[in-house]
């Protein structure tokens, strides 16, 4: 039998995540399995409620990129309805998105990444902790833990900034088909600036050599963790003049191409749900049953023509050029890095267009009668669609594919691994107690799986074990 390692819960990562690889007899992965253990059915809590409810609703899958649900199930609903927002509309949907684009690059590195590199502190929840090849120490661990701290305080001012036009965060209350409700004043513009220059000031001085350190560090990382090859974007940051700030599109095995929605197919058979197979998502379903026979998963595997692709800030900054095609655990994190320095740049120029005291508002009153329409955008992690369907002016079907959904998806209905289990096929582990290198190669992808319902055994309760098989002991302090 083969030797298998299982992290369960992965942490330090959104929602509950689960991995399972089988080692050969090198210590080479070679299968894995990511499951999502969490299941929210919000898409069919959404069906037969107002379509503008579903603004609000999902931005309740996740706390960390709630701003991106908004914005995806606005654009639906405006497209549903056939209207088109105002300049200022748009400014201020993209100053608020990229305020959240910030702050969660940040909390990415400094504390969700950075632990898997450094000694942390001997404390409760850093320790105990994974001690293999670790390689920064001393004064340069205490450094980064100093930035890791400063982080918390800087991520904060990316909220605040974002608030003022969101009315609150993270769940944002000012976005609304017809427009942004909320018209700042030039005080409360300034304001934005000034928060502004402190988060740019932390990019520049702290992140962007941070990242450039560890990148040196850990150099060989470059050629671990590699993904499919294939990258896709819906784009992301509307900007007045009808450009977008990242184009949407395709990379496939380096040829270029545009995203055709009508090519995503959402593939189910390693999944816990018994609705068909291979559905796009405009007529997707979900009908759950968990436990199923050979599933292992509550993500869906979404394909675009049969292909796996791998989304977020790398494949943005390839397919829009910035980037060189290649693809590893730290390609991902520097690619990040560089994508968060070209956004508070234009973020920059986006507080100066901001108009002070003119609504960017336009009262509608009803939904339409009958629609299907598609709302997408780039989320942090990666491309995220919002599929509505309105019957008698309420929500008939609504499906949404996430980012995470597609990077931590299962294999499809052809047994071909998703785009992070191919990641972690082929990588050597060293010490497979202190698994170390499959915790990186997972956190580089950044993902969330809040986006589905914890399932509880009443039994066992939820997150009460942390299991790295074979042979490292389950904490008892959690
Ligand atoms: Ni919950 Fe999200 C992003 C979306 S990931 S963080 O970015 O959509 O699935």
């Amino acid at each position: 039998m083969a030797n298998t390692i299982t992290l369960d819960p992965v942490t330090r990562v959104e929602g509950h995540l689960k991995v399972k690889v089988e080692l050969d007899s090198d210590n080479r992965v070679s299968a894995a399995y990511m499951t999502g253990n969490l299941f929210r059915d919000m898409e069919n809590i959404l069906k037969n409620r107002h379509p503008w409810d579903s603004i609000h609703i999902t931005q309740r899958i996740c706390g960390v990129c709630p701003v991106s649900h908004s914005i995806a199930s606005v654009k639906a609903n405006e497209q549903a309805l056939g209207f088109t927002p105002s300049e200022q509309a748009v400014l201020r949907r993209s100053v608020i998105q990229s305020g959240n684009y910030l702050q969660d690059h940040i909390l990415h590195f400094y504390h969700l990444s950075l632990m898997d590199y450094i000694v942390g502190p001997q404390l409760n929840p850093w320790s105990p902790g994974f001690e293999s090849d670790i390689r920064i120490t001393g004064a340069d661990s205490e450094r980064l833990i100093g930035n890791y701290v400063e982080a918390l305080k800087v991520r904060r001012q990316a909220q605040e900034m974002a608030a003022i036009l969101a009315g609150r965060v993270p769940h944002v209350m000012s976005i609304a088909p017809g427009g942004v409700t909320m018209t700042p004043s030039a005080e409360q513009i300034n304001q934005m600036k000034d928060y502004l220059a402190t988060v740019t000031e932390f990019i520049q001085s702290k992140y962007l050599p941070d990242v450039e350190y560890l990148t040196g560090v850990y150099s060989d990382y470059f050629e671990i963790g590699k993904g499919p090859g294939n990258f896709l974007s819906f784009g992301v940051f509307d900007q007045p003049d009808g450009s977008v700030l990242f184009e949407g599109g395709r990379k496939t095995k380096g040829v270029s191409g545009s995203v055709n929605p009508s090519q995503i197919r959402e593939y189910v058979q390693y999944s816990y749900y018994s609705s068909p197979s291979g559905l796009n998502p405009a007529t997707g379903q979900t009908t759950p049953s968990y436990g199923k026979n050979g599933a292992y998963t509550w993500l869906k595997a979404p394909r675009y023509e049969n292909q796996v692709y791998e989304l977020g800030p790398l494949a943005r900054m390839i397919i829009n050029g910035q980037y060189r095609e290649k693809t590893s655990v730290m390609d991902r994190i520097k690619a990040r890095a560089l994508e968060t320095e070209k956004i508070a740049a234009a973020l920059s120029g986006w507080l100066d267009q901001l108009v002070p005291g003119v609504s960017s508002y336009e009262k509608i009153t009803t939904p339409p009668t009958t629609a299907n329409a598609i709302g997408l955008v780039d989320a942090p992690r990666g491309a995220l669609g919002h599929w509505l369907s309105i019957k008698n002016k309420k929500t008939s079907s609504y499906q949404v594919i996430t980012p995470t959904c597609w990077n931590a998806s299962p294999k499809d209905d052809n047994a071909v691994p998703g785009a992070m289990e191919q990641a972690l096929i082929g990588t050597y582990v060293a010490n497979p107690e202190h698994p170390v290198e499959l915790l990186r190669i997972i956190h580089s992808f950044d993902p969330c799986t809040g986006c589905a319902v914890h399932v509880i055994s009443p039994d066992k309760g939820i997150d009460k074990e942390f299991t790295v098989t074979p042979s490292v002991a389950p904490r008892t302090d959690r």
